[in-house]
């Protein structure tokens, strides 16, 4: 009977500590997340500690950086970011960088329903036009859209890409923001950008910490088992 309990035990204790290994957060997780604030020097292309990832954010765009304020509402700015939001990046030239991308690198083995989002405006003759998209080779061979949006407003629009379930799983995706359709030809700022952010559903824990749950769940039982051997011998010494 009491062993029967002792295995009850063990087996509830196991399903507990993998229910709260695999359970998703309800909220939105942080993945990746550029803020700008830590600018000048200008740009501030380094990621935030607040996201679970920070890798630097490259680009291939030729004009002037500026450090511009922050954008107002939309700004994108990731709730419990412990920043204050001040900072925003100015790009100048832009008609002469049509075509240039901002990118980054993430290992999504562990993120589930990503989605990729930033806050930006358009100037006068700035990028009318942004085009999200990922690889898993760096774009060498491989590329996937997630989509096109078109850059409209003069003060701050908020655009979100949806990221599908192919981008999942993997050791090193790049996600790319590829902006087109200035036409501007002087060297005046034409469009402000701000806070990056890649978000996830939820979060796939390491193997280690799943073999961690599974060796917790396994001592325990192997503790009981011990004490309920000990308590039988002296009952029945
Ligand atoms: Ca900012
Ligand atoms: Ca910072
Ligand atoms: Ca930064």
């Amino acid at each position: 009977m009491k062993l029967r309990k002792c295995s009850l035990f063990a087996a509830v204790v196991g399903a507990l500590l993998l229910t709260a290994a695999f359970a998703p957060k309800a909220n939105a997780i942080l993945a990746v997340y550029y803020n700008f604030e830590d600018q000048p020097p200008v740009p501030d292309l380094t990621s935030e500690a607040i996201g679970l990832q920070t890798p630097p954010l490259q680009t291939n765009f030729g004009g002037t950086f500026t450090d511009e304020p922050a954008l107002i509402a939309p700004n994108n700015v990731f709730p419990t970011d412990p920043d204050m939001n001040l900072h925003s990046l100015g790009l100048k030239d832009s008609g002469a960088n049509n075509g240039a991308y901002f990118q980054f690198h993430v290992n999504t083995n562990p993120l589930v329903g990503m989605s990729l989002s930033f806050a930006i405006n358009s100037m006068g003759n700035g990028y009318n036009s942004v085009e999200g998209l990922y690889s898993n080779d760096g774009f060498v061979s491989d590329t996937h859209s997630l989509g096109t949006a078109s850059i409209t407003s003069s003060t701050s629009q908020v655009i979100t890409f949806a990221v599908p379930a192919g981008a999942e799983g993997q050791s090193d995706i790049t996600f790319r923001l590829v902006f087109t359709g200035a036409t501007s030809s002087g060297n005046n700022l034409q469009n402000v950008i701000d806070n990056i952010r890649l978000d996830v559903r939820s979060v796939i824990p390491e193997p280690a910490s799943v073999v961690g749950a599974l060796l917790g769940a396994c001592g325990l039982c192997w503790n009981q088992r011990r004490r309920l051997i000990r308590l039988l011998r002296l009952r029945y010494a």
